[in-house]
C-alpha cells in the first residue's frame, strides 16, 4: 500500500484537532461563536465523503464548504501538511499544565474541567483522583455521586491504557520520523523495530534504528525533528524523545555491519531475544545488538538472516517473535506460511450511509473495486442500535432492493447482502428469521450489556450462534481502545461452539478494535474455525485497515487457508450458504 496514504492525516484526525481547540477555548470562556465555529468545522470535515488530505496533496485547493472560511481552510492545510496545528500547540502550551490530559478523559468535557479547576484547583489526573477519592467531587454543582464513580472508573481505565497507543497513530508518526531521518545524507538505512514492527495491537513506544558511520550527527538531526516536544535522553549513538502527540521514540544508531543484529535485538520481543541468546549459548556463541560472536570474532550481524543462520534457524517473521513456539517451529522447519495482504479476495463487513457509514453504497462498491477486492458484504446495523442509525425491517428490505439495482449496473465488485444484527442481552437476534433468511450472510454483534458476568456473556454469544441464520460473530471481545476493555467472556468455549455450529469468527481490522486477539486466532486455528478479516468499513478509506487485520492474523499464526475471505467468491458462496438455514 502506498506510503503517502499511511502518513496522510485523515478527516477524523483533523476533526479531532478542531474539537480539542474548541475544548480549550470553551475552558477559557472564549467567545461562543468562535467555539461553535471549530465544532462545526470538526463535524463538517468528519462527515465529508472524501479525504481532505487527498485533495490537498494533489496540489488542488479545497472546494468551498459552508462553515469553513479562509481562516479555517488555512488551518486545515497546515494540519494536512504537518500533522499538527500551531494554534492547538500554542493553546496547549498556554493552558494550565495538565488540562489537555483532563479534557481527554472520557466523560470530562470543558465545562466540568472548568468547574473542577475553579472550585477544587484540579489541574492533573492525579489531583482528580485524590479529589474523587476524598468524595469532594460529588458535592460540586452538576456532578453528584454517580459522576464521581464514573470519573474514578475512567481514571482506572486510563491508567491501564495511558502508556499505550493505537498502531495506526504509531505507524504514521514512525513513518514521518523515518522520512525525516532519511533526509540526512549520512544515514544509510532506517528501520522501524520494536512492537510496531511486530504489529502488536497497541504500541508502547516507537523504536527506530538507523545505520551511519558516525552517530552524533544523526542524533542531532533526530532531536531537532519539528515534532519533538521533549528530549529525554541524548548520547552519541542513542536518544529518546517525546513527540507532541505524546508518543515516545527511541533511536539507536549502529554501524552498517551491525544492522541485522541490531534490528533483531530491537525488534524483540524481549522474550524472543532471551530465547535466541539461550540458543546462542548452547552453540558456544554470544549474541548482542552488534553481532554474533565466537570468542572475539564477529561471525554474523549485517542482516537478520545471517543472525538466525548462525543459530541454525531460518529467518522468522517479526509478527511471530513472541516466544510462543516460533523458535521450535523454525528449528523443525515448521514455520507457518503466513497470510499476506494480497491473499484477501473480499471484505465481509461494510457500512454505508444507510446506517452510520460516510459513503454511499455505490461509492463503497467503487472503492472496493479500486482496492482490487472481488466482493464486499454490506452489513448495516440493525434497528436496536439507534445511535448508529440501525435499520428497521423496511429499511433493510429497501437497501436490499438498492443492492439489486446496483448489481444490475455491474459495479465491478460482487455485492453480498448482509446485516450486522445486534445480539440482544439474552442472545436473541434483533431481526427474525423471515428477514434474516433473505440475506447472503448474517453477522452478529454485541453493542450493549458489556458488564454481564463471564458465564452470562459466554452463554449469550453461544445462544446467538445457535440461530438458524448466523454466519460470523463480529468483534468477539468488544474491545475498543482506549475507551473500553474487552468484556468478560470464555473465548475458548465460544470458539469451540463456533466449530460445533459451523460458523465463523471475525477479526475486525479497525485499529481501535483489532478483535479477535492474536492468541485467540491461534486457538481458532487449532479448532479449525475460519476467521473473517474485515475492515468494518465506514468510509471508502477504511479498506486500508484490512492490512492491520492481516498483521494481527499473522501474529496469530494464520495461513491463507485459515481465513474465510481468502477464498474467491465462487468458493466462498457455499461456505456462507451453509450458515444460512
Ligand atoms: P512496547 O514498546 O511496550 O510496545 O514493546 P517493545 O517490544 O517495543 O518494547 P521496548 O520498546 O521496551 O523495547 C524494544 C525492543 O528492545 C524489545 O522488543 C526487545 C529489546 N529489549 C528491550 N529491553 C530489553 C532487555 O532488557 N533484554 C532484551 N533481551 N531485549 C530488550
Ligand atoms: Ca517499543
Ligand atoms: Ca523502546
Amino acid at each position: 500500500m502506498n506510503k503517502k496514504r499511511n502518513i496522510a492525516v485523515n478527516n477524523a484526525e483533523i476533526a479531532a484537532i478542531f474539537e480539542k481547540i474548541a475544548d480549550i477555548l470553551e475552558f477559557e470562556n472564549a467567545n461562543v461563536f468562535r467555539i461553535r465555529a471549530y465544532r462545526n468545522a470538526a463535524r463538517i470535515v468528519n462527515n465529508l465523503p472524501w479525504q481532505v488530505s487527498a485533495v490537498l496533496s494533489k496540489g488542488e485547493s479545497l472546494p468551498h464548504l459552508r462553515g469553513i472560511g479562509a481562516d479555517l481552510a488555512g488551518k486545515i492545510a497546515e494540519i494536512v501538511a504537518t500533522g499538527h496545528s500551531s494554534m492547538l500547540d500554542r493553546l496547549s502550551r498556554e493552558a494550565p499544565a495538565g488540562l489537555v490530559e483532563l479534557l481527554a478523559l472520557p466523560g470530562l468535557g470543558p465545562k466540568r474541567a472548568k468547574t473542577l479547576y475553579d472550585e477544587l484547583h484540579v489541574t492533573s489526573l492525579k489531583n482528580l483522583q485524590e479529589m474523587a477519592e476524598k468524595g469532594r467531587i460529588r458535592a460540586l454543582p452538576g456532578f453528584g455521586a454517580r459522576t464521581e464513580t464514573r470519573i474514578l472508573d475512567a481514571l482506572k481505565q486510563h491508567r491501564k491504557t495511558a502508556d499505550r497507543h493505537l498502531i495506526s497513530t504509531a505507524e504514521r508518526e514512525a513513518n514521518a520520523l523515518a522520512a525525516h531521518l532519511r533526509q540526512l545524507a549520512a544515514v544509510k538505512d532506517v528501520a522501524v523495530a520494536g512492537s510496531l514492527r511486530r504489529a502488536r495491537e497497541t504500541i508502547g513506544d516507537i523504536d527506530i534504528l538507523a545505520t551511519a558511520a558516525k552517530g552524533s550527527d544523526v542524533i542531532q538531526h533526530f532531536v531537532s525533528y519539528a515534532q519533538t516536544q521533549e528530549v529525554q535522553a541524548q548520547g552519541p549513538t542513542r536518544a529518546t524523545i517525546v513527540l507532541r502527540s505524546g508518543l515516545q521514540v527511541d533511536l539507536r544508531v549502529v554501524p552498517e555491519e551491525s544492522y541485522g543484529a541490531a534490528l533483531t535485538y530491537f525488534t524483540g520481543s524481549k522474550a524472543h531475544n532471551i530465547a535466541l541468546r539461550r540458543l546462542a549459548r548452547e552453540r558456544g556463541l554470544k549474541i548482542n545488538e552488534y553481532g554474533v560472536f565466537k570468542g572475539k570474532k564477529r561471525i554474523a550481524g549485517d542482516t537478520e538472516k545471517s543472525v538466525y543462520a548462525t543459530l541454525g534457524l531460518p529467518w522468522i517473521p517479526p509478527e511471530l517473535r513472541e516466544d510462543r513456539g516460533e523458535i521450535e517451529a523454525a528449528r523443525g522447519k515448521r514455520l507457518p506460511q503466513l497470510i499476506e495482504f494480497g491473499d484477501l479476495w473480499g471484505d465481509l463487513h461494510v457500512h454505508t450511509t444507510a446506517s452510520d457509514g460516510r459513503n454511499s453504497l455505490s461509492e463503497m462498491a467503487a472503492a472496493a473495486a479500486a482496492h482490487g477486492l472481488e466482493y464486499i458484504a454490506i452489513t448495516e446495523h440493525s434497528q436496536h442500535l439507534r445511535i448508529s442509525r440501525g435499520l428497521t425491517r423496511e429499511e433493510l428490505l429497501a437497501e436490499m432492493d438498492k443492492i439489486d439495482r446496483l448489481r444490475g449496473r455491474k459495479p465491478g465488485v460482487v455485492i453480498l447482502k448482509g446485516i450486522e444484527v445486534d445480539i440482544l442481552e439474552d442472545g436473541a437476534l434483533d431481526f427474525d428469521d423471515s428477514v434474516l433468511s433473505r440475506l447472503d450472510l448474517v453477522i452478529g454483534a454485541v453493542h450493549s450489556h458489556f458488564a454481564l458476568s463471564r458465564e452470562k456473556q459466554t452463554e449469550r454469544l453461544m445462544r446467538a450462534m445457535d440461530h438458524s441464520y448466523f454466519t460470523i460473530l463480529a468483534h468477539p471481545n468488544g474491545r475498543l481502545f482506549p475507551a473500553r476493555p474487552s468484556y468478560e467472556v470464555d473465548m475458548e468455549r465460544v470458539i469451540r461452539h463456533a466449530k460445533a455450529r459451523g460458523c465463523f469468527l471475525e477479526l475486525n481490522a479497525q485499529p481501535e478494535r483489532l478483535d479477535l486477539l492474536d492468541v485467540q486466532c491461534m486457538l481458532a486455528k487449532e479448532e479449525g474455525v475460519l476467521i473473517a478479516i474485515t475492515s468494518d468499513g465506514h468510509s471508502v478509506f477504511d479498506y486500508d485497515f484490512l492490512r492491520y487485520g492481516v498483521a494481527q492474523a499473522r501474529r496469530g499464526w494464520l495461513e491463507k487457508s485459515d481465513v474465510l475471505n481468502t477464498r474467491p467468491y465462487k468458493a466462498l458462496k457455499p461456505l456462507l450458504a451453509a450458515t444460512m438455514g
